[in-house]
């Protein structure tokens, strides 16, 4: 990517240039728009075993067809031309590679992502990989799952074979998708799959998580090239106080703990925050971390990934109103190991049909903070969006105004960041399709396209015509 020159404040009519090579693009993850589920050899992942399991997603929805793009991509491809996008942020299916989490690669699976990737690069759209978006194949979480070391050294045998495969193609990849829910919302709260209940083993899953992230990394520097870009995204949260109280600043900083430090520490540092270890001490005392692990996991990245929606806000539990709903789904188990004392609230103003709150200035913040705490490490908004209530108007026209103020807000807020020195090097909007929300099914639309889901019609929404212009020109309009 090329480096961010620093811009200005808007111009006198309102408008902001972005710097010149900010790469503009939309994201999507395997599970959720590829279907095929059982073609090609690809095999279960825990979240094929999640979505048929009664009561875990809603109305039973699962990924056997999802948007069927493993039939559709080329007509995907087209649309991203169309809509002239600079790249194209993706992910591989594991189960789809290497379907029992081990072994040699299945090839079927490999010449999808091969034709997909060529006809990217055939029409200038930059691909980027991520190579594990939550696809666990059931085989590894049978064996064990994340909590486990033994799924981290397979992931590193995994991650070889996607080099090897599609390493002389795609220079830019993406160890781990927001490492934070597959281990927390995993195996703690269980509102995704596998849907375990266990806080230590959502602790063991986060630490071997990194150390899958740090083996990946080795892996991947081995066979690419030396133009071959390595991250990580993450979905670290923006983690403010309900009020100014001593013990709500404490909450603030063991939820940023849970939530951040946990995966900033040691990829970015090469150390656990020593509060963390601390907090979570009646927990577990952090043995499975072994000799010589956080060096591993400890790698230079070209780029970190940050993914961001909403702002999380907490307080001391106990305060007048506060509740438990972090936002993350509802479950009698909580996300959050050693954080009984902290309670989360709604953060004010509109919401989208997730229920999460808008507020661009969380995303500024973010990025800002980024900045000063690694400066030398430049930022990509590998995810950003929103889900609304769309539908086909009886001309068939989708129109989302809500959608593109959200975007107005946030590309400001990006703008805003790297106008105050943030090296902030492109933006990735989630998601180019309707698709799978996971434990919400089909039922919250995140797309710039809107997808008819019983014939796979996709008609690009008012959203997806306002972002071509913004990525075309590399200006915001006021
Ligand atoms: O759909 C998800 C995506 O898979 C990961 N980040 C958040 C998105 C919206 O919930």
């Amino acid at each position: 990517m090329v480096i961010a020159a620093q811009q200005g404040e808007p111009g006198q009519d309102g408008a902001r240039t972005f710097p010149e090579g900010f790469l503009w693009g939309s994201a999507t993850a395997s599970y959720q728009i590829e279907g095929a589920a059982a073609e090609d050899g690809r095999t279960p992942s825990i979240w094929d075993t999640y979505a048929r399991t009664p009561g875990r997603v809603r109305n039973g929805d699962t990924g056997d067809v999802a948007t069927d793009h493993y039939h559709r991509w080329r007509e995907d491809v087209a649309l991203m031309a169309e809509l002239g996008l600079g790249a194209y942020r993706f992910s591989l299916a594991w189960p789809r590679i290497q379907p029992t989490g081990r072994g040699p690669a299945v090839q079927k699976g490999l010449d999808f992502y091969r034709r997909l990737v060529d006809d990217l690069l055939a029409k200038g759209i930059r691909p980027v990989a991520t190579l594990y978006h939550w696809d666990l194949p059931q085989e590894s979480e049978d064996a064990g799952g994340w909590p486990e070391r033994v799924t981290a050294e397979r992931f590193a045998e995994y991650a070889a074979l996607a080099a090897d495969a599609l390493g002389d193609r795609v220079t830019t990849w993406t160890t781990l998708n927001e490492p934070w829910c597959s281990a927390f919302l995993g195996y703690g709260s269980g509102v995704h799959a596998p849907g375990r209940t266990d806080p230590v083993a959502a602790l063991r899953a986060a630490h071997h998580l990194n150390l899958a992230h740090g083996m990946a990394v080795e892996a991947l520097r081995d066979r690419l090239p030396s133009a071959g870009q390595c991250s990580v995204t993450l979905n670290i949260h923006q983690v403010r106080a309900l009020t100014g109280a001593p013990g709500d600043a404490d909450a603030v900083r063991r939820i940023d703990a849970l939530a951040n430090r946990v995966f900033t520490g040691p990829m970015l540092r090469g150390e656990y925050p020593e509060d963390l270890l601390k907090d979570t001490a009646g927990l577990t005392d952090w043995a499975f971390v072994r000799d010589g692990d956080l060096r591993r996991i400890h790698q230079p990245l070209d780029f970190l990934g940050v993914n961001y929606y909403t702002p999380t806000l907490v307080s001391e539990a106990g305060g007048a109103g506060s509740h438990t709903s972090d936002g993350h789904g509802d479950s009698a188990h909580s996300p959050w190991p050693a954080a009984e004392r902290v309670a989360f609230h709604q953060p004010p103003g509109d919401t989208t049909a997730m229920g999460w709150a808008v507020d661009p200035t969380g995303l500024y913040d973010l990025l800002r903070r980024l900045a000063d705490d690694f400066p030398r490490l430049p930022l990509v908004v590998t995810e950003n969006g929103a889900a609304f209530d769309d539908y086909a108007g009886p001309d068939g026209r989708v129109e989302d105004p809500g959608r593109i103020a959200y975007l107005r807000g946030h590309l400001a807020a990006v703008h805003r960041a790297i106008a105050d020195g943030a090296d902030v090097r492109g933006y990735f909007l989630w998601s180019l399709l309707d698709n799978f929300e996971w434990a919400h099914g089909y039922s919250k639309r995140f797309g710039t396209v809107y997808v008819d889901y019983p014939t796979g019609t996709r008609t690009p929404k008012a959203s997806a015509r306002w972002y071509a212009e913004v990525a075309r020109s590399g200006v915001l309009p006021a």
